[in-house]
C-alpha cells in the first residue's frame, strides 16, 4: 500500500460548535497520554477507566471533566486515545483544545481520526465511507442503512465475492504454472462462476439509483391554483404552521420550503397558486413566476385540486404545464365530497389528515422505483464506479469463457475484476482517492 502514514499526536473538537451540555476534545497518538496527564495534573491515567479531574492551563483551572483514557490498539483510531468531555460551551472547549496543542498535539485535518483508524486497520475502507455517512445522513432510515455498512455489511459482501473471483483466478493460475500436475478448469465451472458473481454485483447495485436519492433527497413542489389547500398541506407534512392559511386567494405570494424526513430526506415547497386573472398584482405574479421555476427545479410534483369543486377548466391548464414531470394527483378537501380525476389520485384532506400516510409512502415508492424495504445496501458513487468495473472485467472474462478462450487471457480480466474489488474496501488505494475521501469529512472525526 502506498500510504504515507504519519504517526504524530493529533487533536481535535469533535462536538459541533454550540452551546450544549457536553463537548469532547479528542487527542489521538503517542503523547496522548502524556499530554492529558500534563494539563490534568494525574501522575497516572488507566487505560479503560473513567477518570474526573480539572484542566488546567498552568495553575489556571479551565474546567472540570471526565477523562476517557484508551490504549492502543483498543481505540476508535488505533492508536492512543484519551477523550476529554468538558461542559459544553464554544470557549470552554477552545481553551481546552489550546493547552492540548500547546502541550504538543497538532491541530487534526478533516476525517483525520477515522482515516488513522482505516490506517490502522480498525475498519475498511467501505465502513470509514459509512462513519460520515451516518454523520451527515438527512433521514432516520438512511442512518440505519449507514450503520448497517459501519457494522460491516457492505465489506463482508466485498469480502466474500472476492474469495470467490479469487478462488477461480488461483485454479486458472494452478493449471498455467503446472500444467502437467494441475487439470485446468473446465470452461463450464468458469461460465458459472461468472454468471453468479456478476449476479451478485448487480444484486449489491440495484440499490445504487435509490442510495443516491437516499443520501441526497429530493425536492418536492406542491403546485395547483389558488385556495386548493396546498400551504394547508405543506403545513400538514411538517407538523407546524410555516405557511399562512386563508380562504383568501393568492395568500401565500413567495416560494417557502423546508425539509423533512419522510424516509427519504424531501425538500418540501409551498408555492403561489398558479392563477391567471386581472386581480393579481406585482407581488404576486412575482411569485406564480417562482412557482412555474419551482415547479420545473421540482424532482417531483404534487398537483392539487379541490375535489369538492371538480377537476376545473383552470386545473387542467395548470396541470398542461407540469404534465410531463414526474408527478402525483391530489385530491383535496374530500372531506367536502367529490371524486377522482384519475383512478391513481390520491384523496386527501388536510382537516382530517385523510391519506397523508399513503401520500408519504407514494412519495417514497415514485421517486425510489423500489419498496425501500428491497434495498439491501447504500453504496456512493465511488463504491459503485468500482463495482461496476468489477462487472465489466467479468462480463468480459464471462464472454471469454463461452468462446472458450485461453485460459491465460481470462486470468487477466480477473485480474482487474479483483482489483476494482480492492479499491472499494481500500485493500489498494492511492494517496490521492484516500485523501479526497477523508477531506469530505468533518474536523474531529
Ligand atoms: N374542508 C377543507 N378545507 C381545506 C382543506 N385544505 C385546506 N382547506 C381550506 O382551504 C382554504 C385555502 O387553503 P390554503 O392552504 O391557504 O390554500 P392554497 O392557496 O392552495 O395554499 C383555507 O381556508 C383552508 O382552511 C381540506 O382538506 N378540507
Ligand atoms: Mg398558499
Amino acid at each position: 500500500m502506498n500510504i504515507s502514514q504519519e504517526f504524530d499526536t493529533i487533536a481535535a473538537i469533535s462536538t459541533p460548535l454550540g452551546t450544549g451540555g457536553v463537548g469532547v476534545v479528542r487527542i489521538s497518538g503517542d503523547k496522548s497520554f502524556e499530554i492529558a496527564q500534563k494539563i490534568s495534573k494525574k501522575e497516572n491515567l488507566p487505560a479503560g477507566k473513567i477518570c474526573h479531574g480539572w484542566i488546567y492551563n498552568g495553575d489556571k483551572k479551565l474546567d472540570e471533566v471526565i477523562i476517557l483514557p484508551f490504549k492502543a490498539p483498543h481505540s476508535y483510531s488505533g492508536e492512543d486515545v484519551i477523550e476529554i468531555q468538558c461542559h459544553g460551551g464554544i470557549h470552554v472547549i477552545q481553551n481546552i483544545l489550546d493547552t492540548v496543542l500547546q502541550n504538543g498535539a497538532r491541530m487534526a485535518e478533516r476525517g483525520e481520526f477515522t482515516k488513522r483508524a482505516f490506517l490502522n486497520k480498525r475498519m475498511d475502507l467501505s465502513q470509514a465511507e459509512a462513519v460520515d455517512d451516518l454523520i451527515h445522513s438527512k433521514t432516520s432510515d438512511f442512518a440505519i442503512y449507514s450503520a448497517k455498512n459501519l457494522s460491516g455489511t457492505l465489506a463482508k459482501t466485498i469480502k466474500e465475492l472476492r474469495e470467490e473471483i479469487f478462488t477461480v483466478a488461483s485454479r486458472i493460475v494452478a493449471g498455467i504454472d503446472f500444467p502437467e500436475d494441475v487439470a485446468e478448469p473446465e470452461y463450464t465451472y468458469l461460465i458459472e462462476n461468472f454468471e453468479k458473481e456478476i449476479s451478485q454485483i448487480d444484486k449489491i447495485l440495484i440499490g445504487a439509483k435509490s442510495s443516491d436519492i437516499l443520501r441526497q433527497g429530493i425536492k418536492v413542489a406542491i403546485v395547483g391554483r389558488p385556495n386548493v389547500g396546498k400551504s394547508s398541506l405543506f403545513n400538514a407534512l411538517l407538523n407546524i404552521n410555516r405557511a399562512i392559511v386563508t380562504d383568501i386567494a393568492g395568500t401565500t405570494r413567495d416560494v417557502i420550503k423546508e425539509n423533512i424526513d419522510m424516509g427519504i430526506p424531501v425538500t418540501l415547497i409551498d408555492t403561489a397558486g398558479i392563477r391567471k386573472d386581472e386581480s393579481v398584482d406585482k407581488v404576486e405574479e412575482i411569485g406564480i413566476e417562482y412557482s412555474k421555476q419551482s415547479a420545473q427545479e421540482a424532482d417531483l410534483i404534487l398537483f392539487m385540486y379541490a375535489a369538492n369543486e371538480g377537476f376545473t377548466k383552470e386545473d387542467k391548464e395548470i396541470y398542461e404545464i407540469i404534465k410531463d414531470k414526474k408527478h402525483i394527483i391530489l385530491a383535496n378537501k374530500i372531506d367536502l365530497g367529490g371524486n377522482k380525476y384519475t383512478p391513481q389520485t390520491i384523496e386527501i384532506s388536510t382537516v382530517s389528515n385523510k391519506g397523508l400516510e399513503e401520500l408519504k409512502s407514494e412519495i417514497k415508492s415514485t421517486v425510489l422505483d423500489m419498496s425501500s424495504e428491497d434495498i439491501e445496501f447504500v453504496t456512493n458513487k465511488r463504491q459503485q464506479t468500482c463495482l461496476i468495473r468489477c462487472r465489466e472485467s467479468l462480463d468480459r472474462a464471462l464472454k471469454a469463457a463461452q468462446i472458450n478462450e485461453l485460459q491465460d487471457m481470462i486470468y487477466i480480466d480477473l485480474k482487474s475484476a479483483l482489483l476494482a474489488l480492492d479499491e472499494i474496501t481500500g485493500e489498494v488505494i492511492t494517496d490521492d482517492i484516500l485523501n479526497n475521501i477523508f477531506d469530505h469529512f468533518c474536523i474531529g472525526k
